[in-house]
């Protein structure tokens, strides 16, 4: 085929990572956060070019992100929350305005972000996906902001 195919790679040497981390369900987000940044030292990013930025829940982790976002400084930001179900509405509240606000942040400032936000039915579930038999969320997350500052630099190119 003789089409001009563009996509990114993993090789993303040069860049710089803000990381918004909610203290909610820390004993979980934490494992999000090392997972998050293996992935980013093992792909070449340095750390002292990684920011984590701790918030109270996953509610606020939209707005931390837009202040990171605002500043330029950042190629990519990497949310990472716990939001898991109650028997109250309180879950949807929270879990869907976190997600439509780190979408909107992310379209606002044309920059990445890795949405590593679980949002699970139990505790059981949440742990699965932080770096047990599900992989890691935020593990994911920095894979994909990889791919994503890459992708744009070559479009940009
Ligand atoms: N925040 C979370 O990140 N996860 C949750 O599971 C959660 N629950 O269940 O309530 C939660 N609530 C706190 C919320 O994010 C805000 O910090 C709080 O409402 C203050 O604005």
């Amino acid at each position: 085929m003789q089409i001009n195919k563009i996509e990114g790679t993993f090789d993303v040497k040069e860049a710089r990572i803000g990381i918004v981390i909610s203290r909610w369900n820390s004993f979980i987000t934490e494992r999000l956060l090392e997972g998050a940044v293996d992935i980013l030292k093992r792909h070449g990013v340095d750390e002292t070019a990684i920011d984590a930025v701790y918030c109270p829940g996953s509610f606020e982790i939209p707005l931390v992100t837009a202040k990171l976002a605002e500043k330029g400084t950042y190629d990519a930001v990497i949310c990472l929350g716990v939001v898991i179900r109650g028997a109250t509405p309180h879950f949807d509240y929270v879990a869907g305005t976190a997600s439509r606000g780190i979408s909107d942040v992310m379209l606002k400032y044309n920059i990445p972000i890795g949405f590593g936000l679980l949002t699970t039915d139990s505790i059981e579930q949440a742990v699965e996906r932080a770096g047990t038999k599900a992989g890691n969320k935020g593990a994911e997350a920095a894979l994909t902001v990889l791919e994503m500052i890459s992708l744009n630099r070559a479009i940009s190119s």
